[in-house]
C-alpha cells in the first residue's frame, strides 16, 4: 500500500523537536527522556492530536505522525461529506476514536456483555509463549493498538525469549496511543517505543524497519487484535490484508484476533449493553463531527441501534433519528435533513469462522501456520506468514 501522506513528522517526546529527522538522537529509537511522565505531549498538550505537526511532546516515546491535525480534518471532512450525502447514510467507524471514544471503548471492554476482550485475553494468556516461539521477533508492531493492554502478554513472552527490542503501536487515536506508549516504555525497561499515528488503511507502507542491533534477526510480529479486522468491509478487509502481507518479509508474521460467529442473542447484547456504554460510544462520532467540523448534531436526537445481519455475518451499529431534524455541518457548508426513523450505519463488526479466516488470509497471500481459540470457541487468534 502506498502512503498518500506527503510528509511524516517524527517527534521524540521528551526532547526538543528538531524536525523530521527526529528528536536529536542518531537512533530515534534510543532517544527518550528518563522522566517517563505524561506532559505536554499527552492528550491535551501541544504534541497532542490538535497540536501542530512536530511540536515537542513528552514521556520519551518517539512518534511518527502520518495524521497531523490538518490531515485528520481533511480526511474526516471527506468521509463525513461522502457519508451524509449518500443513501443510506453511513459513517466509517474509525472516527469514534477521539480521547473520549478511546475511554468509552475501554469501558466497553469491561462490560459483562462484551466478551471479545476477555476471550482474546484468555487465548493470549494460554498461547503467548507458543506465539513468541513461532515468531521470535525483535519488533512487535501493533495495528489499532488502543491501550495495548492484552499486548503486554505478547511483550512479556517475547521478553522471556530474549528477542524483544522494540514496540511499535500504531493507531489513529493519538491520545490513547501516546498514553499507552508511555505506559509501556515505563513498564519495559530496555525496550524502545516508536508510536505511529496513522490510518492502517492508508499508512502501512511507512512502518519502521528493523531496530539497530536486533537479536532475533530483524523479525517483526505484526499484531492486529481485538477483532478490529471485522470493522472493515469485505473489500477493504482484503485490501488491508494484502497491504499487511506486502509489508511482511521472510520470518515476519501476522497475528490476527477475530471474533467468531455465535448465538445471535449474545452477539446483539455485546453491542447493546444494559448500561448504555455502547450507545454513548456510538453517539460519540457525532460529538467528534460537531467539534472537528463545526456541526450541530443533537446527540439526544439519535438512538443507538444494534442488529445482527445474518446474510453478511456482521453486527451493524446504527444511529436512528428520533424525529425529523436538520443538521448543519458548517465546515462542509452542508445541511443534512434526517427523517424520523432514518437509520445511519456507523459500524459493522463481522464475525468469522475459522475456515473462513484461513481462506481470506490465503486469498491475500498469507498462509495460516497456527490457529487458537478460547475453550468456548468464542474468539480466535491466527498466526499467518507470507506464502
Ligand atoms: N487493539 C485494541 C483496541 C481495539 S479498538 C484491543 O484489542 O482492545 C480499535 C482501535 O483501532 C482503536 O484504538 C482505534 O483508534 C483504532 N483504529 C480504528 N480504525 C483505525 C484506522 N483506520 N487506523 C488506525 N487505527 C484505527
Ligand atoms: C474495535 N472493535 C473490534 C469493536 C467491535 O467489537 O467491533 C468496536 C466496538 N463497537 C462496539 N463495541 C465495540
Amino acid at each position: 500500500m502506498t502512503s498518500r501522506t506527503p510528509a511524516t513528522a517524527r517527534v521524540t517526546l521528551g526532547s526538543t523537536f528538531t524536525g523530521a529527522a527526529g528528536g536529536g538522537s542518531g537512533d530515534p529509537d534510543k532517544a527518550r527522556d528518563s522522566s517517563g511522565s505524561s506532559g505536554p505531549g499527552g492528550p491535551g498538550g501541544p504534541g497532542g492530536p490538535n497540536g501542530p505537526r512536530g511540536t515537542e511532546g513528552s514521556a520519551g516515546v518517539t512518534v511518527d505522525r502520518h495524521l497531523a491535525a490538518a490531515e485528520r480534518q481533511t480526511s474526516l471532512a471527506a468521509d463525513v461529506r461522502a457519508g451524509l450525502t449518500s443513501q443510506p447514510r453511513e459513517l466509517p467507524p474509525k472516527w469514534f476514536y477521539d480521547a473520549t471514544g478511546g475511554l468509552l471503548f475501554d469501558r466497553i471492554t469491561r462490560l459483562p456483555e462484551y466478551y471479545p476482550t476477555r476471550r482474546e485475553h484468555a487465548v493470549l494468556t494460554a498461547h503467548a509463549d507458543e506465539i513468541a516461539a513461532a515468531c521470535p521477533a525483535a519488533t512487535l508492531v501493533e495495528l489499532g493498538s488502543g491501550t495495548s493492554e492484552k499486548t503486554r502478554l505478547l511483550l512479556d513472552a517475547l521478553r522471556r525469549l530474549g528477542t524483544l527490542r522494540r514496540f511499535v503501536p500504531f493507531d489513529v487515536d493519538e491520545a490513547t496511543l501516546l498514553q499507552a506508549g508511555a505506559d509501556i516504555l515505563r513498564a519495559y525497561p530496555g525496550v524502545t517505543v516508536r508510536a505511529v499515528v496513522g490510518d492502517f488503511e492508508r499508512h502501512l507502507g511507512s512502518l519502521p524497519g528493523a531496530p539497530a542491533g536486533a537479536v532475533g534477526g530483524d523479525r517483526r510480529l505484526v499484531a492486529f487484535l481485538g477483532g478490529t479486522i471485522g470493522n472493515l468491509q469485505p473489500a477493504a478487509r482484503a485490501a488491508f490484508l494484502r497491504a499487511v502481507r506486502d509489508q511482511l518479509r521472510d520470518g515476519d508474521a501476522l497475528l490476527l484476533g477475530a471474533d467468531l460467529v455465535k448465538d445471535t442473542g449474545r452477539l446483539v447484547a455485546a453491542y447493546d449493553d444494559s448500561a448504555g456504554v455502547t450507545a454513548a460510544f456510538n453517539r460519540n462520532v457525532l460529538s467528534v463531527i460537531n467539534r472537528e467540523l463545526d456541526a450541530d448534531f443533537d446527540l439526544r436526537g439519535f438512538a443507538h441501534v444494534a442488529v445482527w445481519n445474518a446474510e453478511n455475518s456482521w453486527i451493524e451499529m446504527r444511529l436512528r433519528s428520533v424525529r425529523d431534524q436538520e443538521v448543519t455541518v458548517r465546515a462542509l457548508d452542508l445541511v443534512a435533513r434526517f427523517e424520523e426513523g432514518e437509520q445511519m450505519r456507523t459500524e459493522i463488526s463481522a464475525k468469522f469462522t475459522l475456515d473462513g479466516l484461513r481462506a481470506e488470509l490465503a486469498a491475500s497471500g498469507l498462509a495460516t501456520s497456527r490457529q487458537w481459540t478460547d475453550p468456548d470457541r468464542d474468539f480466535s487468534v491466527t498466526l499467518a506468514v507470507p506464502d
